[in-house]
Parts: structure tokens; C-alpha cells; sequence
């Protein structure tokens, strides 16, 4: 009887053994090939000594093609040879599936690829075990937010992804047909995570698409993204918020950390975890910065890709990675954020993380009247946000949240040049497959 293993787990004096995998690459010496047999965990080597395992099997594994899906049966030999320690003498193999010659990519080539081609295959792109830790990383980030909120009292929710009008703005919608209808796509759970405030399910979180027309081909827009979505009422202030995330993100990057070893090696990175507690800069120091830095912003500008990071490079000086942006004008902020009475400023704050933003969120207006003016000095219509403003007719509590995108957070953990390379089949402008 063979007993089917992974590359992980096989051990000398296993006996015999069966391995699965793909056929990463073949050597013949004329009495002696290695066939590289990549599983998920791993490589084992292949050794097949022409004499030993016959010329039949010899000729058979050493004129398989690259990539094709085999399963080796055989004996386990230790190896100081091999980076595993261990090889495999094979008795019999069988082929699963041959693949096409020539490939569309390798997998183990070092030229340079493009990220098209990568993209157009992602399937071979995933192949390769730097590509395929990163995603290996952002199931575990995933779970240690799960793990954060629950511990916090969060109950997880899910709100619908085909909307009837949108929450953050018109011109960033994906409309679509519904029936004989106009629907959209949602660009955000806001207003449904707010509704939810009303009801007694008064600590919510969500982990789901979100869709958004942007015309921008940048390395940190998709058209389709992860958005962790948190909302909590009975707050006192905006501060409760920010300490919420705080304690949130500091478990998922130092959890990421040690979980993680493994691929993060595999990928050569080593994640800092950034002291705490986060600074808070206000949105006029930004602003100085950004200016001092020879960019020139007005106030209500938004600081924009270039203001983020001569911040960013600001704060990097002062070794902080990750920090509040607070006292926004409430002019440049939705209609659901508060207002800082007396004041220009509103309770909303970005979260900016190496120079860039990945979050955003606030204390909301809980109180009818103040949001409906809210609407209309946005020019907003009330009637047009029914259902979500009935929720503030009858009962609603304070509250904030917010709203972080999982890709730039895990960018940014990893320092990846592109968001691109935290999505498994990104979504911009010009993308739509695979
Ligand atoms: P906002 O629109 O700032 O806020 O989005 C929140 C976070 O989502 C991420 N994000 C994106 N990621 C990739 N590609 C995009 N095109 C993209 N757009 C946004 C960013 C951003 O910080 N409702 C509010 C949140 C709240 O107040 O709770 C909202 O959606 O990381």
C-alpha cells in the first residue's frame, strides 16, 4: 500500500511513497536524471538512475513536458544533494495531464515578466511560490481580522452588492440592468452598516467586494476591491473609533508576523510592526507638510497620491509607518460624517499607512434633522435615501466606523509595488479577465 503525501511531510523510512505534483523542470545526464517535482509545499527531487529504474521509466518521465501533472510512486532516500535533504528513486508514475509545449510563461525562468502576461496567466503566474504566498498571506490577514473583531464583540454581516443608488457619490457607480430596472453595484456598505446601528446589532463588521468606475490605471486603484467594513454605536467620540482600529490592525500585522513566517520568506520580506500608539496628524499639519514638501495644496484640497507620501516620507523620518489623519475640513468629507460644532472641521480621519491611505471613517451624524440638513448643503436629495434615513427617524444610537481596503493594508504589510499583485484577478479599467 503507498501512502499519498506532500513534499512536507515525507520522511525517510516512509517506505514507499506517492507524491503529486507538477514537473517543474528535468535534467538528463544520459545515466542519470532529475525531475523537480513541485507540490504546494515544495519541491522534492525526482533522482532516476537509468540502471535502477529501467530504460522504459527512464525514457517515460524524462520526455514529459514542463508543468504536467504527474504522481511518482517510490522510494525515499535521504539526499545531502537536495535542498529537502531526501529524494525519490520512483517504481512507477502516472501521468495526469500533459501539458502544452510551449508554455505560456515559465514558471521558473528569471526573465522579467511583464505584469500583462502575468495577469492574462495568472493560473501559471500562481505557480510560482512567491506569487502564490502572498495570497497564502492574505487568507491568514483575512482570519486575524475575523479573529480581532469577534474578540471585540463585532457580529459579521453581509449587505447587499446590487443597490438601487449609491453611497458615496454619482460618478463612481457601475450601473447594471436589473430586470426593467436600473440598479448598481455598491461601492460601499455605509449606508446599510448605519442602518444597522438602529437595530440592537450594535458592533458590525463586513468583508466584501466593492465596486468602484474609477478611471484611474495608478498601482494602488482597482475597479473592484476588499473592503473590511467596521461600525460600532454608543461611542463618545471619534477617538473610541480610532482606538478600535488600532487595536484591530496591531493584531493583524503582528499576528501576520508570526503566522506568516513561512511565506514571508518565501517572498523575502520582514514585516515591521509599527510602534504604537499610531500619531494623529491633523489635516492642516498635512497640509504644511505637503507644502514645505513643494507641493502646493490649498486648504480643502484633497493631499492626493503625491501630498500621502511626502507625508509619508515625513513620518518615515520620525520612524512611524502608520498614523491618523484627523480634522478634515467637513467641506471635503460625506454627508453621514459629524461636524466639529463651531468649527470648519468634521469628525472623519483617514488612516495612512508608509505614505498612503488605507482607510478611512469617522463618527457619523446620528441626529435626524442634522443629517438631513447635512444632505441638502451636499445637494444631496433626501427622498432619495428613504430606508436609510428612517433608521434615524425612530431610534439611533451614536456611532462611527470605517472602511479599510484589505489590498492596500497588505500591500503595504509587504511593501509590493502594485495592488495588482494582492489580487488574484484584478479588476481596473482596461481588465476584465480572467
Ligand atoms: P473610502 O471611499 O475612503 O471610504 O474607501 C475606504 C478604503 O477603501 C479602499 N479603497 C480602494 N482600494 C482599492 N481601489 C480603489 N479604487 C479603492 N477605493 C477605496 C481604500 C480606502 O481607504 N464608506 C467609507 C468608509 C467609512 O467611512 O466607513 C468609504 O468607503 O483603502
Amino acid at each position: 500500500m503507498t501512502a499519498l503525501k506532500d513534499s512536507s511531510n515525507i520522511a525517510v523510512g516512509d517506505g514507499i511513497v506517492t507524491v503529486n505534483g507538477w514537473v517543474q523542470d528535468i535534467r538528463n545526464m544520459g545515466g542519470i536524471a532529475f525531475l523537480q517535482l513541485r507540490d504546494r509545499f515544495g519541491i522534492i527531487q525526482v533522482t532516476m538512475p537509468k540502471k535502477k529504474i529501467g530504460q522504459e521509466l527512464f525514457d517515460e518521465l524524462t520526455s514529459l513536458s514542463r508543468e504536467s501533472v504527474i504522481s511518482v510512486t517510490g522510494e525515499v532516500k535521504e539526499s545531502n544533494q537536495t535542498a529537502l535533504g531526501l529524494e525519490l528513486i520512483p517504481s512507477e508514475y502516472q501521468l495526469h495531464s500533459a501539458a502544452g509545449v510551449p508554455l505560456p510563461m515559465g514558471v521558473i525562468d528569471k526573465v522579467n515578466v511583464e505584469m500583462d502576461t502575468r495577469l492574462n496567466n495568472r493560473f501559471m503566474d500562481l505557480r510560482k511560490p512567491e506569487v502564490k504566498a502572498i495570497f497564502e498571506l492574505k487568507s491568514m490577514m483575512v482570519a486575524l481580522i475575523e479573529e480581532a473583531v469577534r474578540e471585540n464583540g463585532f457580529t459579521q454581516v453581509f449587505t447587499p452588492k446590487i443597490s438601487a443608488a449609491g453611497a458615496e457619490g454619482g460618478a463612481e457607480l457601475f450601473k447594471i440592468k436589473y430586470f426593467d430596472k436600473d440598479a448598481f453595484l455598491s461601492q460601499s456598505p455605509q449606508l446599510y452598516k448605519q442602518v444597522l446601528m438602529s437595530t440592537g446589532l450594535d458592533r458590525v463588521f463586513e468583508i466584501a467586494p466593492a465596486f468602484r468606475a474609477e478611471q484611474s490605471n495608478t498601482n494602488r486603484h482597482v475597479t473592484e476591491f476588499i473592503s473590511f467594513d467596521g461600525e460600532m454605536s454608543w461611542i463618545q467620540s471619534m477617538d473610541d473609533v480610532l482606538a478600535m482600529i488600532e487595536v484591530i490592525i496591531d493584531h493583524v500585522i503582528t499576528g501576520l508576523k508570526e503566522k506568516g513566517q513561512k511565506q514571508l520568506e518565501i517572498i523575502g520580506k520582514e514585516i515591521v510592526v509599527p510602534s504604537r500608539p499610531y500619531p494623529k496628524l491633523t489635516y492642516s499639519e498635512c497640509l504644511k507638510i505637503v507644502n514645505d514638501g513643494g507641493l502646493p495644496l490649498k486648504n480643502g484640497d484633497d493631499l492626493g497620491t503625491e501630498g500621502e507620501k511626502i507625508v509619508g516620507d515625513y513620518m518615515a523620518k520620525q520612524g512611524k509607518d502608520l498614523y491618523f489623519i484627523v480634522e478634515y475640513p467637513e467641506e471635503a468629507k460625506p454627508f453621514y460624517i459629524m461636524e466639529k460644532d463651531g468649527t470648519e472641521f468634521s469628525y472623519a480621519f483617514d488612516l495612512d499607512y508608509k505614505g498612503q491611505e488605507i482607510s478611512s471613517g469617522g463618527q457619523r451624524e446620528h441626529r435626524y434633522d442634522r443629517l438631513v440638513a447635512r444632505m441638502e448643503k451636499k445637494g444631496l436629495d433626501p427622498e432619495d435615501f428613504g430606508f436609510y434615513l428612517d433608521a434615524f427617524r425612530y431610534g439611533m444610537p451614536p456611532h462611527g466606523g470605517w472602511g479599510i481596503g484589505i489590498e492596500r493594508l497588505l500591500v503595504k504589510m509587504l511593501d509590493l509595488p502594485n495592488i495588482r499583485e494582492a489580487i488574484l484577478f484584478p479588476r481596473d479599467p482596461s481588465r476584465l479577465s480572467p
